[in-house]
C-alpha cells in the first residue's frame, strides 16, 4: 500500500512585467504519506487490505489523495529467519539518544563519516524508501535516489506473531509500530551486505528509533527525534565492497518470513556497547 498527496511546491514564482499580467507558476509535488507491505496467506487478504486502508486514511501526516494497493501471489517460498532481539536504551535528550545511536554504529563497524551522512538524510526527510549508504566511505549506493530502496516481501508466521507479541507486551510495547519495525529490521539485517540500520520514524506524534545490526541486534532509543518533526527515515550501511544490485533485489524481491522469534527485553540501564548480542 501507497498513500500520497499532491502539495502546492513551496516556490511561488510570480513573473510579472507589470502588474496587470501577473501568471503564478504553481507547481504540483507529491509527498508520501504512509506505506506498508507484507506476507501474508490468501486467507488473510481482506482483514489486511482493510487494515492498510484504514491505515492510509488515518495518517497523522495529513490526508492522501491517492492510495495505490497491489497485491501479488509469490510463488517462491520464503526464506525463513529468526527475529532479532530487542532491547531498549535508556535514553532522555535528543543528545543523549544520538550519542547512543553513533556509539552502537561505531561499534558495530560503521565510520563516523556515514553514520553523519545517515543523520543528515534522514533529517532532510522526504524518501518513501530507505538510501543506501557504504559503511565506511559513506557512499550513496542506490540508483533511485528520490525513491530509496523499499524493503518488500516480509512477514512473519501466526505462531511466531502470537509469540512476539507476549513478549513485547511483557514490556509495554506490543503495537503494530514495534512488531513492523522489527520484522523490517530482521529482514534487512539477515541481508549478507547489510552490517546496520537506523531508523527514525516520520510520524510527529512517534520519538523513539531504532538501531539494528548483526552485532547488538534491534536496540530501541527513545527521543531520537524532537516531538512534532514530520522528517524521518531509514538508512541501511552496506559493507565496502558489496555487490549492490544483488542486496537491492534482496531487500525488494526475497521473501523472507520469520519463523522464530528472539528473546525481547526492556530498558537495559548496563552498558550496552559492552554487551554485544554477537
Ligand atoms: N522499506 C524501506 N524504507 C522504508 C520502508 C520500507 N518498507 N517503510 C518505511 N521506510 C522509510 C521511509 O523513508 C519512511 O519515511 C521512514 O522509513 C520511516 O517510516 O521499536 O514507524 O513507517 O518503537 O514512519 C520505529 C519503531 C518505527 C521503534 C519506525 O517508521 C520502536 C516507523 P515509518
Ligand atoms: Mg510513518
Amino acid at each position: 500500500m501507497r498513500a500520497s498527496k499532491e502539495v502546492k511546491s513551496e516556490k511561488l514564482r510570480v513573473k510579472s512585467e507589470n502588474l496587470k499580467h501577473k501568471t503564478q507558476n504553481l507547481k504540483l509535488t507529491e509527498i508520501h504519506i504512509s506505506g506498508a507491505e507484507g506476507l501474508y496467506p490468501s486467507s488473510e487478504i481482506q482483514r489486511v487490505v482493510r487494515k492498510y486502508i484504514e491505515r492510509a486514511i488515518s495518517h497523522p501526516k495529513g490526508r492522501p489523495d491517492k492510495i495505490i494497493l497491489s497485491i501479488e501471489d509469490i510463488k517462491e517460498k520464503p526464506k525463513e529467519i529468526q527475529s532479532l532481539p530487542v532491547r531498549t536504551v535508556h535514553s532522555q535528550t535528543l543528545a543523549e539518544a544520538k550519542d547512543i545511536a553513533m556509539k552502537l554504529l561505531k561499534a558495530s563497524g560503521i565510520s563516523e563519516k556515514a553514520i553523519h551522512a545517515a543523520l543528515r538524510l534522514i533529517k532532510k526527510g522526504g524518501l518513501r524508501g530507505a538510501s543506501l549508504i557504504s559503511a565506511e566511505k559513506a557512499e550513496r549506493l542506490e540508483p533511485e535516489k528520490q525513491r530509496g530502496v523499499r524493503v518488500s516481501r516480509l512477514g512473519i508466521d501466526a505462531s511466531a506473531f502470537r509469540f512476539l507479541s507476549l513478549g513485547l507486551s511483557k514490556h509495554g510495547i506490543n503495537t503494530d509500530t514495534v512488531k513492523e519495525a522489527l520484522i523490517l529490521a530482521s529482514k534487512v539485517i539477515s541481508s549478507k551486505e547489510i552490517i546496520a540500520e537506523l531508523c527514525i520514524s516520520d510520524d510527529p506524534n512517534y520519538t523513539t528509533g531504532y538501531v539494528a545490526s548483526k552485532k547488538f541486534g534491534y536496540i530501541r532509543i527513545p527521543h531520537i527525534k524532537l516531538k512534532g518533526s514530520k522528517t524521518g527515515g531509514r538508512a541501511f550501511f552496506v559493507k565496502e565492497g558489496a555487490p549492490v544490485s544483488k542486496c537491492i533485489s534482496y531487500l525488494e524481491k526475497k521473501p523472507v518470513m520469520i519463523k522464530k522469534v528472539s528473546p525481547c527485553r526492556g530498558i537495559v540501564s548496563d552498558e550496552i556497547i559492552n554487551s554485544p548480542y554477537k
